[in-house]
């Protein structure tokens, strides 16, 4: 006897032949059963993905976080058109789209999994793959957020397959010792009755998932708190009262490997201590100056747009960068001043440091001498190359200090600015033993050539900074030749970087490039190496380069 399914009944034993002409049903899951068994597994590993994420950012949600990227996938005539039709609920209305293609993809899988459960797990397989991909590629969330695609795909591998299962023993064939035709012993699928027990438990079974589901859902909507993206996304559009100057020609040389004068936001580097980005909505946002002031003040983020803002083309540079290093960036950052506003508060005489205190508790301690200088554009930064601030870079407000390393004074998140003397505290990263005060170091670096070089004259290019000082010269030579003077790019001001290129003689073979900078103080950097810690790296940057 054949018990395959799909041969015609006739080859099958006499008393089933009710059963089986009524349908081929009895012998797989009813369609809806099917279908039902995968929806409960997608929702309970979405659900499970969604709790995690409200602990370690809420667009680490997979479902959210596949929402988040295909807005930026989709071309921009698309987003409009949805902006147009669906106006503010547009986000909304692309969630909804996903849930119903999810729910027709369910029908698609449920249809396939009557009998086994494997096209359903190579489904859960594929979506887990989707989610993944979808957070790890999202720029704006931290380490952490990988965990909530990971739990929701093990919730789905284990919950489909085990729903699968308790819906076979309910509602499939089951299977019976038989004789076959050849008088053998042979195993016989056939038709089970079902009783109201196994109903039961399948029944059962399904609520507790859905009821799971349902509650894990929810309290990683409660914990989750604001839709971050969404506050930022609601900000209206900056016009600042000083604009910063346009960028000049020849401000940079991209052309020969240097960095563009302005990084954009995606490019700019990102430091923090925080593992889950903080996320502060500007309706819940304030920020308290007070201490050694005449007139302590608290701010509201309308407070702060409702200042005449200023817009600063300014370098922010990080203390850990080595030799050569590209923890450096230059954005046009939009805000308030900040020497304007501490005036406005009244410092009293004594204050020695601005001790600047984030969301997440991160501190750093700036010196009040140099951000009351008449001439430093210290600034409280809403937004960032027109934009407001990323997420990551302090939305909705940061501190930046032209001149100083971020670790004493560009603090994101910023939520308290106490003046104080330097006994009474210290910043975040003066007790791990790094500085107390932190300019940041005269600093050149070479950036190209990139790809292959032919021996003879080859333009060499890079990068120098002194923030706040400016750079008059930089040199380069090759191996142990003499320094040649490089030609520099059109400074902006002294709070920006600048590029330099020459063109220099390599030989066939290895050549040794190094590059030293000269300030404005007139100081050329020093040669001797010093590590990044406890208040930045010196040495000359070298590259090898070989030359056909
Ligand atoms: N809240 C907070 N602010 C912070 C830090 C931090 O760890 N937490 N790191 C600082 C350091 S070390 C640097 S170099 C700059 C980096 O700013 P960016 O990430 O926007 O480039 O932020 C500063 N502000
Ligand atoms: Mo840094």
């Amino acid at each position: 006897m054949d018990t395959s399914p799909g041969l015609p009944d006739d080859v099958s034993p006499g008393p089933d032949d009710a059963t089986r002409t009524e349908s081929e049903g009895p012998m797989r899951l009813p369609l809806g059963t099917a279908v039902l068994v995968v929806v409960l597994a997608l929702l309970a590993a979405l659900t499970a993905g969604h709790f995690v994420a409200a602990f370690v950012g809420p667009g680490a949600s997979p479902f959210l976080a596949v929402g988040n990227s295909v807005i930026d996938l989709a071309p921009s005539w698309l987003v409009e058109f949805g902006k147009d039709v669906f106006g503010t609920k547009n986000k909304l209305a692309l969630l909804l789209g996903i849930g119903v293609a999810l729910v027709l993809i369910a029908l698609a899988a449920g249809a396939v999994s009557r009998r086994r459960a494997a096209p359903g797990i190579g489904l859960i397989i594929a979506l887990g793959a989707v989610g993944l991909a979808a957070v790890v590629t999202r720029p704006e969330l931290g380490q952490l957020a990988v965990t909530a695609p990971i739990v929701s795909f093990l919730v789905g591998i284990a919950v489909f397959p085990w729903l699968h299962r308790l819906a076979l023993e309910t509602y499939g064939p089951r299977t019976v010792s038989g004789t076959g035709d050849a008088g053998g012993a042979v195993e016989v699928r056939e038709p089970r009755a079902v009783t109201d027990a196994s109903r039961r438990r399948f029944l059962g079974s399904t609520i507790g998932v859905a009821a799971g589901a349902g509650v894990a859902g929810l309290t990683g909507q409660t914990f989750a708190g604001p839709d971050i993206q969404a506050s930022r996304a609601d900000i209206a559009p900056f016009a600042p009262a000083t604009t910063a100057p346009p960028i000049p020609a020849g401000a940079d040389f991209a052309a020969n490997g240097t960095p563009t004068l302005i990084t954009p936001n995606r490019d700019f580097y990102t430091i923090h201590t925080a593992l889950v980005v903080p996320r502060v909505p500007v309706d819940e946002w304030t920020l308290r100056i007070h201490g050694m002031v005449e007139r302590p003040i608290t701010l509201t983020y309308d407070d702060l747009r409702q200042r005449p803002l200023v817009e600063r083309t300014l370098t922010l540079a990080c203390v850990s960068n080595p030799v050569g290093g590209t923890l450096i960036s230059t954005a046009n950052f939009i805000g308030v001043d900040l020497r304007d506003l501490l005036r406005e508060a009244g410092v009293k005489p004594g204050a020695e440091q601005l001790y600047s205190t984030s969301h997440d508790g991160f501190t750093a301690g700036t010196p009040v001498d140099a951000v009351m200088e008449p001439d430093r554009r210290a600034m409280l930064a809403l937004g960032m190359n027109g934009e407001p601030l990323p997420v990551s870079h302090g939305f909705p407000v940061r501190m930046i200090v032209p001149g100083l390393y971020g670790f004493v004074s560009a603090t994101k998140w910023l939520v308290d600015l106490e003046l104080t003397t330097w006994k009474a505290k210290q910043g975040y990263w003066q007790p791990r033993g790094w500085a107390r005060e932190a300019p940041v170091k005269t600093q050149s670096r070479i950036d190209g050539p990139l790809g292959d070089i032919t021996a003879g004259d080859v333009v060499v290019a890079g990068t120098a900074w002194a923030p706040h000082v400016g750079i008059d010269a930089v040199e380069v030579r090759v191996d142990d030749g003499p320094w040649q003077r490089a030609e520099l790019s059109t400074e902006v001001s002294v709070d920006t970087w600048r590029m330099w290129r020459a063109t220099v003689r390599m030989s066939p073979g290895r050549n040794t490039v190094t590059c030293r900078a000269t300030d404005r103080t007139g100081a050329t950097q020093p040669e001797v190496e010093t590590p990044v810690a406890p208040d930045g790296a010196t040495g000359w940057h070298s590259v090898t380069f070989t030359a056909q």
